[in-house]
Formats: structure tokens, sequence, C-alpha cells
């Protein structure tokens, strides 16, 4: 049984965040601003739905799934893309594959020394995000 990811997170890391929002062909001011953000995960879960709340001071992300289960996602305020998403376990990692306009598209989630890690992946870009428990 893996660790629960459910709490409050706050972004210690964020290493070429800047190569995946290019690969997401998001512009220049944009990226310049997004940069500099905090960004806080707050990740809630109800049986087998889990609720992922990404907030920042300018722009939330917040989207909602059953593991197991495709289902349309709408990146409101990000890329603004829609793909046919889904989440499965894989080992410790909870694991999306986003499949629309852009190649390779996902990310995965786990725990790892108390510490939540994301890893987003677009076309050939990777960013890595490392958060840590606030509450
Ligand atoms: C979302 C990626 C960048 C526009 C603002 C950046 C503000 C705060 O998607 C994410 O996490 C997954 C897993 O937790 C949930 O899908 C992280 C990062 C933003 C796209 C586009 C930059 C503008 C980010 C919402």
């Amino acid at each position: 049984m893996p660790v629960s990811f459910c709490g409050t997170w706050d972004m210690v890391s964020n290493a070429n965040f800047e190569g995946y929002m290019i690969a997401l062909g998001i512009g220049l001011y944009t990226r310049k601003i997004a940069l500099k953000l905090k960004q806080r995960k707050v990740i809630e879960q109800l049986g087998d739905r889990y609720v992922v709340k990404t907030l920042s001071t300018v722009k939330n992300y917040t989207f909602s799934f059953r593991v197991n289960e495709e289902f349309q996602e709408f990146t409101k305020g990000l890329d603004d893309r829609h793909c046919k998403s889904a989440v499965s376990w894989e080992g410790n990692k909870l694991v999306c594959v986003q499949k629309g306009e852009k190649k390779n598209r996902g990310w995965a989630h786990w725990i790892e020394d108390d510490k939540l890690h994301l890893e987003l992946h677009c076309e050939d870009q990777v960013c890595k995000q490392v958060f840590k428990r606030v509450i």
C-alpha cells in the first residue's frame, strides 16, 4: 500500500519548468511570470477519487480523476488544451498519460524521503518538481 499523497505540499524545487512550458507553447511573458511562482499542491482522496489542486498567487488549476478511468481533461488557464487523460498506479507512482495534440505528454507523482515528487513531461522535455509537506 503506497504512502498517502493527501495533504498540502509546497514547492521546493522546479527543474526545467521553462523547457516544459516551451514544449507546451506557452509564450515568453507568461513563462517569465510562471517561473517565479511557488506552486502549492493540495491533494484530497475520497475513496477511489482524487482531487489535485495546483495553487499559486496568479493561477490555480484543479482536476479530479478516478484511478484507471479515462477522463476528458481541459487544461484551463494553463495551455488550454483538451486531453484524454488516464491515471494509474505503476508500483508506488501515480502515472498520468495525457493523450492529445502534444506527443509524449503526461506526469508521475510519487513520495520519496517524505517529499512529494512530480515529473512532468511533454515532447522531449522533462520538468522535475519537489514539494515538502506543510500540514
Ligand atoms: C501545472 C503547467 C504551464 C502555463 C502559470 C503557471 C501556474 C499553477 O499540471 C500540473 O500538475 C499536474 C499534477 O499535479 C496536474 O495536472 C502542474 C503546471 C503548469 C503548464 C502553463 C503557465 C502559467 C501554475 C497553476
